[in-house]
């Protein structure tokens, strides 16, 4: 798969019914900060396609992007920071959880966790939630380019290890060099 176009479609306070909905989707889930926003203008070869933000916690909006004019790819919020409020925690349950009772268009979900370090609870629990729930998926660990070469195989064996998944099934990737994105193209066309 190559991306040829990719543009905008919309953001979404919940999820609804938006112009073109129907078509197969892939959806990239992470913590804040984990680089979701880097990776889908890295993937798609656009400098600010997504907004990126240096200060975590965001995006509160779940957005919407048209690749190839026949599938979409979808930016869910990012969980996990530690300085939103309850209601905003519950404001995100209750948004991902409508998503994905109304998922029936996800083909694969792009897994995002920070190489650095080990995969958090949160991480953990949405990896198990996607494997009972049958939905298939890919992870990628973000910010490859900030670990040496042999500092990076341990980290893939800890996030492996920890997501209960095989080491080859984790991408290293990072949006700073484009480096895993031939894997992770080829990864999520398997899927579509
Ligand atoms: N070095 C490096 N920095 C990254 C990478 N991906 C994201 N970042 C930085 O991490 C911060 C958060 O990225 P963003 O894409 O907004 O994360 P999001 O909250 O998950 O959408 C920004 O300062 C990015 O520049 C990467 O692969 N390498
Ligand atoms: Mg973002």
């Amino acid at each position: 798969m190559e991306i040829n176009s990719a543009v905008f479609v919309t953001s979404l306070p919940k999820y609804c019914s938006f112009p073109g909905k129907g078509l197969p989707q892939i959806a990239v889930a992470g913590k804040s900060n984990v680089g979701k926003s880097s990776l889908i203008n890295a993937l798609c070869r656009r400098k600010n396609l997504a907004k990126t933000s240096g200060t975590p916690g965001k995006t509160r909006l779940i957005n919407v992007f048209l690749l190839n004019e026949t599938l979409h790819l979808i930016d869910l919020p990012g969980y996990g920071y530690a300085k939103v409020s309850k209601s905003e925690k519950e404001r995100w349950g209750a948004m991902m959880e409508e998503y994905f009772s109304q998922s029936q268009d996800l083909k694969v979900m792009l897994q995002l966790v920070d190489i650095r370090h080990e995969p958090t609870r949160d991480d953990v629990q949405m990896v198990n939630f996607l494997r009972d729930s049958g939905i298939p998926f890919v992870v990628a660990a973000t910010k490859a380019d900030k670990l040496s070469k042999a500092q990076r195989q341990r980290a893939v064996h800890l996030v492996a290890r920890t997501l209960a998944v095989q080491p080859w099934e984790i991408i290293p990737w990072s949006s700073e060099t484009g480096e895993g994105r031939d894997q992770l193209l080829k990864a999520l066309q398997e899927h579509i």
